[in-house]
């Protein structure tokens, strides 16, 4: 059994519906989501001129391999309508792969840890409600500390 911490977020269309349909495509096709945190509303960042987005982060336990589960989500992010247009731009579903057990993987289809998870409060402000303990393999920081020291400031507050 393998324990992957994702992040889903989105901003265009009925984000809260796409949030529990991924959540539905995720327990169908790929394992049990065991832990769910509190929707976030956010700040966009990277790209500061689109919606705001709704994010959530959630613990799957899954049989399939880090791979396995990437080309899943990909099926799954598809299926729900995403286009990938351009980079940090608006999107009706991301299901990003923060970690998978404590693998570190170097892949050029595959980057886990997420490699800008500690730049993010819009990711570490969902995940450190599931996992505030939880040492990041190359850091050498818990998500607590990562979040204390993150230099991202932009609004990321509780939506549902
Ligand atoms: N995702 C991005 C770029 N910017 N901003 C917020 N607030 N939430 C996101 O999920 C997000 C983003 C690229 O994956
Ligand atoms: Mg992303
Ligand atoms: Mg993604």
């Amino acid at each position: 059994m393998n324990k992957a911490y994702l992040l889903m977020g989105g901003n265009v269309g009925d984000t809260m519906n796409n949030l529990q349909q991924a959540i539905e495509l995720l327990n169908k096709e790929c394992g049990t989501i065991v832990q769910k945190s509190s929707v976030y509303e956010t700040a966009p960042w990277g790209k500061t001129d689109q919606q705001d987005f709704l994010n959530q982060a959630v613990l799957l336990v899954t049989n399939l391999s880090a791979q396995e589960l990437m080309h899943h989500i990909l099926l799954i992010e598809e299926k729900l309508g995403r286009r990938r247009i351009e980079k940090y731009g608006p999107r009706v579903i991301d299901i990003d792969i923060l970690f998978f057990n404590g693998a570190i993987i170097r892949d050029p289809q595959l980057t886990i840890p997420h490699p800008e998870l500690q730049y993010r409060r819009f990711a570490l402000v969902p995940l450190v409600e599931i996992a505030p303990d939880m040492s990041h393999p190359v850091l050498d920081k818990t998500i607590t500390e990562l979040l204390m020291n993150c230099p991202d400031h932009l609004e990321v507050s509780l939506f549902a």
